[in-house]
């Protein structure tokens, strides 16, 4: 197809250009070294900025997601008695409020997860079983990442199913909110709902949708994860539930999402795209979904708008992406 040719990463600088995009599975360790903040680098705000021992568990966690490659098995971490000292304790404020907080497809995956990824107050599970559980589920598989990647790459990650995901933990001084993702984050947030197949499904037509999109285009599609993966909320048998990832690895956010506090609206992509958000401190506006098979009709309509000149189509038995050429 003759626009292959002009599928550049210098895009910008030809207007009839398509951004550059992973077409096989493989193609993501590309993204490794093209993170926009390397995981050490802390900003003088952060709780780590000054414990030398923490900045060095950073470095340590980043270089082992630098030098990862497709179809390694994620490195196994041991984790200080400091850092599971965190999670349990973020583990056992946050597993008193799932039952009452967390959407019902969350509750139905945590038992599985503690009964095959050891799940537990005293241990922080291993990405690389919570990967392989996820596999057998719905095909996601996590990839660790050094640092911040853009929201081109990380959504384009999610159309072939992997989830880029840290490995180290926040710092022990603030465990019930941070702003950062961190392992709580990954492996009680996100984690249990990739396991879902109709949330898989949704996350995996935002990737697709991402894929050569423009960049005003990414801006909306990475709002519309940031609010439903990351801060969305439901409504099951008539009442508010948490299914957003931030939400569900945080003690304070998850309580105040379902208190009268916050402004609440009908998740869909047009509106929600172009909502703006802070990133450090709780959302003042959160957007709820009917279900995660009507967000990700939405979302299929929504990038139907997109201005593309092809389609695209995930392949998962080579587990690449099919152009169609729809000229
Ligand atoms: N605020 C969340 C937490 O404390 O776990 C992390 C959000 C990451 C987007
Ligand atoms: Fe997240």
């Amino acid at each position: 197809v003759g626009y292959l040719n002009i599928i550049s990463r210098n895009y910008k600088d030809n207007r009839y250009a398509v951004p550059w995009f992973p077409r096989r599975i493989r193609d993501l360790d590309r993204f490794a070294n093209q993170i926009l903040s390397y995981g050490a680098e802390l900003d003088s705000d952060h709780p780590g900025f000054t414990d030398p021992e923490y900045r060095a568990r950073r470095k340590y966690f980043a270089d082992i997601a630098y030098n990862y490659k497709y179809g390694q098995p994620l490195p196994h971490v041991d984790y200080t008695k400091e850092e599971i000292a965190t999670w349990g304790a973020v583990f056992r404020k946050l597993t008193e409020l799932y039952p009452t907080h967390a959407c019902k497809e969350h509750n139905h995956v945590f038992p599985l997860l503690i009964e095959n990824c050891g799940y537990r107050e005293d241990n922080i599970p291993q990405l690389e079983d919570v990967s392989n559980f996820l596999k057998d589920c719905t095909g996601f598989t996590l990839r660790p990442v050094a640092g911040l990647l853009s929201s081109r790459d990380f959504l384009a990650g999610l159309a072939f199913r992997v989830f880029h995901s840290t490995q180290y933990i926040r710092h022990h001084s603030r465990p019930l909110y941070t702003p950062e993702p961190d392992v709580c984050h990954e492996l009680l947030g996100h984690a249990p709902l990739f396991a879902d197949p109709a949330f898989a499904q949704f996350s995996q037509e935002i990737g697709l949708a991402s894929l050569g999109a423009p960049d005003d285009y990414i801006e909306k599609l990475a709002t519309c994860f940031w609010f439903t993966v990351e801060f969305g909320l439901c409504r099951q048998e008539g009442k508010l539930k948490a299914f957003g990832a931030g939400l569900l690895s945080s003690f304070g956010e998850l309580q105040y999402c379902l208190s009268d506090q916050p402004e609440l609206r009908e998740f869909d992509p047009d509106t929600t795209g172009d909502t703006k958000y802070p990133i450090t401190e709780y959302q003042p506006v959160y957007f709820v979904a009917n279900s995660f098979e009507d967000a990700k009709e939405r979302m299929i309509k929504f990038a139907q708008k997109i201005p593309r000149d092809f389609g695209v189509r995930y392949n998962p038995y080579t587990q690449s992406v099919d152009i169609l050429d729809s000229s």
